[in-house]
């Protein structure tokens, strides 16, 4: 728990400007953020930046880690697992960096397409997938609710494309984001009633280039869609993309081995943070070397 002094409930923000559950404050956080799940991941690709400005990991395990790439100030977030780390992050985020704010997820993924534990897959939309409690306490309906596809960011993704594309084949497709590992990603088993056997099936009849499975790209998306100015004037000031490394193959029924995730992430770390940069002209006027101050 934090022991920081908190005034408001509405945007809970320490008296010295640090948000709640990241624990990050202006000038501590770059305009171009690469995302993150495992905070290994996150270590791994910061060797990749030339300085690093300031690191902390806060009391509910976001790991933050900023320096410059390139001579461009990026930040590497690692959220953990699932939709509401991934709503945590962008909102505290947006509350602490003025101006367009560009957003890479670096993720893991099922594949329910060709590609194969290893294989790179960049999003081109991401739909959401929810267990529908109704369907469990009545019977009535769909078990699952399949939401439309959201786009992410054309340039943003071009150049994610462009980038990892150099040094890896790219498979192209739209993401499920389920709100579970187990049951809304359609996996099947015997301690509990998920009535989930033909959800692979009608996700792929609702979004035939659904192409993998995982669990924050939808939120990533959606919040970039909804997103408003850092003043409330001007729309969509978050711009998001997504590139995942398939560690589990749904039809095949494998996984990835460590040895083989560190080099691909290693692999195309660089490539990413190059994506990130790739419009260098738009930085925060927030960050400055003394970031960790
Ligand atoms: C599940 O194992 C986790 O892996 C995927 C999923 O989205 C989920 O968070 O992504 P990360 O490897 O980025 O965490
Ligand atoms: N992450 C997921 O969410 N699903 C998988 O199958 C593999 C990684």
């Amino acid at each position: 728990m934090t022991n920081e002094l908190i005034t408001s409930a509405n945007k809970p923000v320490s008296v010295d400007g640090k948000t709640y559950h990241v624990e990050i404050k202006r000038g501590q956080v770059a305009n171009r953020i690469l995302t993150v799940g495992d905070p290994s991941r996150a270590r791994l690709i910061s060797k990749r930046l030339d300085k690093i400005l300031f690191a902390h990991e806060s009391h509910r395990g976001f790991l933050t880690i900023t320096g410059i790439y390139r001579n461009v100030p990026v930040s590497i977030v690692a959220i953990g697992m699932g939709l509401s780390m991934m709503d945590f992050f962008v909102r505290e985020a947006r509350m602490v960096v003025s101006g367009p704010l560009s957003i890479i997820r670096l993720g893991s993924c099922g594949s329910i397409c060709s590609a194969q534990p290893g294989d790179v897959i960049v999003a081109s939309g991401a739909f959401g997938i929810g267990r529908n409690y109704e369907f469990f306490s009545t019977r009535q309906g769909d078990p699952y609710i399949i939401w439309p596809l959201v786009k992410p960011d054309e340039r943003l993704t071009g150049c994610l494309r462009q980038a990892v594309g150099k040094i890896s084949e790219v498979f192209d497709g739209d993401v499920g984001n389920a709100d579970s590992f187990y049951g809304s990603q359609g996996r099947t088993g015997d301690d509990f009633d998920d009535a989930n056997g033909a959800l692979l099936q009608r996700i792929h009849e609702t979004h035939p280039r659904a192409a993998a499975l995982e669990m924050e790209s939808h939120m990533l998306f959606h919040l970039a869609e909804v997103s408003t100015g850092a003043n409330g004037d001007q729309p969509r000031s978050v711009r998001a993309a997504c590139a995942l490394v398939v560690f589990a193959d749904r039809s095949g029924n494998t996984f990835i081995c460590p040895e083989k995730s560190t080099q691909v992430f290693g692999d195309i770390a660089s490539a990413v943070l190059d994506a990130l940069i790739a419009d260098a002209s738009e930085q925060t006027a927030d960050m400055h070397p003394a970031a960790g101050s």
